[in-house]
C-alpha cells in the first residue's frame, strides 16, 4: 500500500488547523501510521528542500518552516500520493480550488498550510528523512473492509 509524507506548516500549527487536516485525510479513508509535532532543524529544512536550494525564496523559506512546530504524519492508502496533492490543491492559494486545504485556508504562496510528498520518489525520500521506521505503525482497521 502507498504512503505518504504531509506536514501541517507551522502556520497551520498556530491557526489551529491540525485537527482539521487529519480529519480530511481520515474521512477520506486514509490511514494514519505516523505522527509527531516537532520543531525542524535548519539542517533538516534545508534537506528537505533541498530541490530548492537556488531559489530566491529558499531563505525565507527555510526560516518559516522552521519558525515553529509542524505536525508531521505518513498517511497510507490507494494513490495516496497523488490524491493528497489534489486535497492540498495547488502551492499558490490564488490558484488552488475552493475545497480544497490551501484553498480553504491560505491567501499567499509562503504560507499555504500543508507540505505533501509530489511523488513516490520524494515521499519515500521524506518518509525517511523525517520519521525512524520503528515509529510507523503497519495496523489493520475494521473500517478497511468498508473503505476497499
Ligand atoms: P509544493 O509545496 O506545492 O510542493 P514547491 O515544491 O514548488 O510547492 O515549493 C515548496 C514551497 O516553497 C511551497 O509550498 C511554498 C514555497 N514557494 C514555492 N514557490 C514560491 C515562490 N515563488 N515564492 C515564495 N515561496 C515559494
Ligand atoms: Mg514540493
Amino acid at each position: 500500500m502507498e504512503r505518504t509524507f504531509i506536514m501541517v506548516k507551522p502556520d497551520g500549527v498556530q491557526r489551529n488547523l491540525i485537527g482539521d487536516i487529519v480529519e480530511r485525510f481520515e474521512k477520506k479513508g486514509f490511514k494514519l501510521v505516523g505522527a509527531k509535532l516537532m520543531q525542524i532543524p535548519t539542517e533538516l529544512a534545508e534537506t528537505h528542500y533541498g530541490e530548492h536550494s537556488d531559489k530566491p525564496f529558499f531563505g525565507e523559506l527555510v526560516g518559516f518552516i522552521t519558525s515553529g512546530p509542524v505536525f508531521a504524519m505518513v498517511w497510507e492508502g490507494e494513490n495516496v500520493i497523488l490524491t493528497a496533492r489534489k486535497m492540498m490543491g495547488a502551492t499558490n492559494p490564488t490558484e488552488s480550488d475552493v475545497a480544497t486545504i490551501r484553498g480553504d485556508y491560505g491567501l499567499t504562496v509562503g504560507k499555504n498550510v500543508i507540505h505533501g510528498s509530489d511523488s513516490p520518489e520524494s515521499a519515500a525520500r521524506e518518509i525517511d528523512l523525517f520519521f525512524d521506521s520503528k515509529e510507523l505503525i503497519s495496523y489493520e482497521k475494521d473500517s478497511d473492509k468498508w473503505t476497499y
